[in-house]
């Protein structure tokens, strides 16, 4: 990929020959390095004056390693092979025989068959569990590639055949193992979930910068750990995977290192097949700062190179798109010598002395453990920037029917010729009737391959992928320490976000956790008046502060320092997701409790990330997403992509979150007191979603005895003057206006009425759906009530529930409710507007409070009809307005 400048036709190819004759006499006796000097001296000289240099990012397709550099290989390569042999062939038999007994069950076979060596490599060689008594290396591997890995444990003797067996079958008596890697299904084994695209190589991308900040910090000992990241071609399409790539190299992260598996096919055909992947990927990654080592070609081929004195065998390999690389290798040598070497005639000759089937195994750089190692060993000792290592393999490798073709990306059954193919060829010394059942096989304890895969694990100190379990090592503060937050505001009109602020600058203070707490936020810290956060702990900046920032004489000045503690990472929710990732696991990973504060704008949050929050639930993540500027009518004058009413709604869906929508700083903080002991001191896997608004109003003090229900979901904030005919329930600022509506009800109507706040809908549905069950499964036992229908002892009469959010989100209580329900909700496009106007418009301001109540009065024959009516008229309600769900 270079920039297309047109460039006239040479005028002067005499000059030109001149020119490039210096150039080879300085390399022949100066050497490479003196030759570089001269052209980046020539080429700043020609910039400088104008000349519009082309900007050249690829090199020739060759290896990126001269054959000549390359070091000797460190293991036995015949054990390695068989090892990796009998790994391919329990991978293959894991999937092949599963979807034999099982139909449709799944799998993928020809993924692991093109990474076999890459993997197996980092295995014998590179990949350690440990650094002393620090953490190990990092493995993201591709997530569809588990059957070898699993396969590989399997020969280790940490998973039984049995659990082979089951591959799949994660719900029989002896379960199995989860498809992918799942670290919810198999927390003693996985560490990071992987196979949603793009979601790997983010998360590594950013734990790689996590585990700088750590050692930046002084929370965890510096070590060569490294965190690898395995890649699809594919994948690299999502914007995930590559839209973080800067970071790498701006951080210089020379411990992060990303493995990507050119086997040039995706999921229904070719990458590129009209290009080239490597190119494509070597441009983009060297543009983006990152060191590239391209793997492309079996040392094999490096014979062939040496003799082709004509260079056009690196031409021929440059020309080909992959399409035809494809080709070559679905169709065999055959077609390899006519239509690869035969478009040269001095090609033809170069391979003259090779047969057909030697041609056709010509191997490519992915598949020689040889130049694996060695690109490994370069991105290892690499300093000052990420590596990147772009390994051309064959998808389905070894699998006769299915090599480089189309469609080998499903294949999950063999036929019986191909699987006694497979076995003869990868030499598995099982007979014919075992082979067709797909039986396992593992070589005897005491053979020497089993002997040497063990040592080479103990030297690396253990067995991966692994994860730990951890247990608490501090104190959390009690509610005490919150005490502010639950006194009020004394009159003072102030927000929940400035509410919840507060208590983050508090919690930084606490000296037992505060260093251990990650506030993170994407560009957003002035919306949410965080100023004072950034002066008080810093922004994290692994070079310090390289300038004096111009408002340095202020007392809330931009600070970043080394040390500092807060995560600003810009506009990308993505990378700030992935930096909540590695916070919210760096307990397992690191063994270090760090507690993140996660706080952007809600609307971006569920609906933008949420794949990779799902993931963040799947690896057992703790902390605290914090979605501000929350509430379809709260936040004003924004509208309709930036008003958020369905966060909520969203949030419900992932098991381990805990939703919140509070109305008050003591809200926030029994829940964020009660969070943090849930999670770091009980260790149960959660984690919470709370919203924060931007109105100001009065904070007031806690009631007595509110904490159960603020934390279960709901208690009485407000009882009515008497005997209550109707119930309001207000979440967030809506709460207000709950109130406000109870006083407009008794004023003006006579009615009295409840008002409660309601924190979470979605927590108290979990409970009720949880006793529903029971109930239904004991058919025979006393009746258990859910915590919502205890709670309404002794309130009889209709509810009335306003929040700035979708009426989907009160209606999560209607089985219970049954007909007392009203909810009133903000359903619909957002609209630039103040909250006044806001709502009125989706009918949640107290005057719809008021209406609703009357009207369901008067429904339930406890309010006159006609005066309903005539009180719509006296509050402003319309009758006949638009519906705001479809406006
Ligand atoms: C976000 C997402 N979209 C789609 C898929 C389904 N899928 C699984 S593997 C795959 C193809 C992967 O191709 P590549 O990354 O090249 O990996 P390879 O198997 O070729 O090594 C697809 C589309 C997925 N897992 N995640
Ligand atoms: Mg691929």
């Amino acid at each position: 990929m270079h920039q297309n400048l047109s460039v006239p036709a040479d005028p002067d190819p005499q000059e030109t020959a001149e020119w490039v004759e210096a150039l080879d006499q300085i390399i022949d006796e100066e050497g490479h390095t003196r030759a570089a000097q001269l052209l980046r001296a020539l080429v700043d000289r020609a910039r400088l004056s104008g000349v519009k240099v082309p900007i050249q990012l690829n090199t020739p397709y060759l290896n990126t390693i001269p054959w000549a550099e390359e070091v000797e290989f460190a293991g036995d390569r015949e054990l390695e092979r068989r090892i990796k042999n009998v790994a391919r062939w329990n991978a293959m038999a894991m999937v092949h025989r599963q979807n034999k007994y099982d139909k449709g069950i799944g799998g993928h076979i020809s993924t692991y068959a093109s990474l076999a060596t890459l993997l197996e490599v980092g295995f014998n060689h590179f990949f350690h569990a440990k650094y002393g008594d620090q953490p190990g290396d990092f493995v993201y591997f591709q997530g569809h590639a588990s059957p070898g890995v699993y396969a590989r444990a399997y020969l280790e003797g940490r998973l039984s055949e049995q659990d082979l067996a089951n591959f799949r079958h994660e719900l029989r008596d002896t379960p199995g193992l989860s498809s992918y890697p799942h670290p919810w299904l198999m927390p003693k084994f996985w560490r990071f979930p992987t196979v949603s695209m793009g979601i790997g190589p983010i998360n590594a991308i950013y734990q790689a910068r996590f585990m700088r900040y750590l050692e930046n910090r002084g929370l965890i000992a510096k070590t060569p750990r490294k965190v690898w990241a395995f890649v699809g071609d594919g994948e690299s399409d999502e914007p995930e995977s590559m839209g973080s790539l800067t970071l790498g190299s701006r951080e210089g992260l020379d411990n992060l290192i990303f493995v990507v598996n050119c086997n040039l096919q995706r999921l229904d055909g070719p990458v590129r097949g009209n290009g080239s992947i490597v190119k494509e990927l070597e441009a983009a990654y060297r543009g983006a700062g990152w060191n590239v080592i391209k793997v492309l070609w079996g040392g094999d081929w490096d014979r062939l190179l040496d003799r082709d004195e004509s260079g056009l065998l690196a031409r021929r390999m440059e020309e080909c798109v992959d399409g035809e690389f494809q080709a070559f290798k679905a169709k065999g040598g055959a077609y390899i010598r006519k239509e690869f070497f035969g478009k040269y005639p001095e090609l033809l000759e170069l391979v003259k002395d090779l047969s057909d089937e030697q041609l056709g195994r010509l191997r490519r750089g992915g598949h020689d453990p040889n130049k694996v190692y060695n690109a490994y060993l370069r991105a290892v000792a690499h300093t000052g920037r990420p590596t990147v290592i772009l390994a051309k393999t064959v998808k389905g490798y070894g699998v006769p029917t299915a090599e480089s073709r189309n469609p080998t990306h499903q294949e999950k059954k063999l036929s019986d010729e191909a699987i006694l193919h497979f076995r003869d060829r990868f030499e598995i010394p099982i007979p014919d009737e075992d082979a067709l059942k797909g039986k396992f096989y593992r070589p005897a304890e005491d053979s020497p391959e089993m002997i040497y895969l063990q040592q080479r694990r103990r030297e690396l100190g253990g067995y991966m992928p692994l994860r730990e379990q951890t247990s608490p090592k501090f104190q959390a503060p009690g509610l005490e320490a919150y005490k502010d937050s639950l006194e009020g505001s004394r009159g003072r009109e102030v927000s929940t976000t400035m509410a919840f602020v507060n208590i983050l600058k508090l919690l930084l203070k606490d000296p037992n956790l505060g260093k251990l707490v990650v506030p993170i936020i994407p560009d957003e810290g002035r919306t949410f008046g965080m100023e004072s956060v950034i002066r008080q702990v810093g922004i994290y900046a692994s070079q310090g502060q390289l300038y004096k920032p111009h408002d340095m004489d202020m007392l809330l000045y931009y600070r970043e320092a080394r040390d500092g503690q807060l995560l600003e990472e810009g506009i990308t929710e993505a990378g700030s997701m992935a930096s909540f990732t590695a916070a919210g696991t760096a307990y397992s990973n690191y063994k270090v409790d760090t507690i993140p504060f996660f706080t952007f704008y809600s609307m971006f949050g569920f609906q933008r990330v949420g794949d990779m929050i799902w993931a963040f639930a799947d690896s057992r993540g703790k902390g605290f997403l914090m979605g501000g500027t929350a509430g379809r009518t709260t936040l004003a004058g924004e509208g309709l992509q930036h008003q958020d009413g369905h966060s909520l709604v969203l949030a419900s869906t992932v098991p381990t979150c805990a939703a919140y929508d509070p109305a008050y700083a003591y809200e926030i903080a029994v829940i964020v007191e009660d969070g943090i002991r849930r999670m770091y001191v009980e260790r149960e896997n959660r984690f919470y979603y709370i919203t924060l608004y931007n109105e100001d109003y009065a904070m007031p003090a806690m009631p007595e005895g509110a904490r159960e229900g603020i934390l279960k979901g709901i208690y009485r904030f407000k009882p009515a003057e008497g005997e209550a005919a109707i119930h309001l329930f207000g979440s967030g600022p809506m709460l207000n206006e709950a109130v406000k509506a109870q006083g407009m009800l008794a004023e003006k109507y006579g009615v009295a009425a409840d008002v409660w706040s309601v924190t979470s809908y979605n927590e108290l549905r979990r409970e009720a759906l949880a006793v529903e069950r029971w109930n239904r499964l004991h058919p025979g036992e006393p009746e258990r009530r859910p915590y919502i229908l205890t709670t309404l002892d002794g309130h009889a009469g209709p509810i009335v529930a306003a929040s700035d959010y979708m009426k989907m989100v009160p209606d999560q209580l209607a089985p219970w409710l049954l007909n007392r329900l009203v909810s009133l909700g903000t359903d619909g496009f957002g609209r630039s507007e103040n909250r006044e106007y806001l709502r009125r418009h989706f009918e949640v301001n107290a005057e719809s409070i008021v209406a609703a109540a009357l009207s369901k009065l008067a429904r339930d024959g406890k309010f006159d009809a006609g005066r309903a009516a005539a009180a719509f008229a006296e509050i402003g309600v319309d009758p006949e307005k638009i519906d705001a769900a479809i406006a």
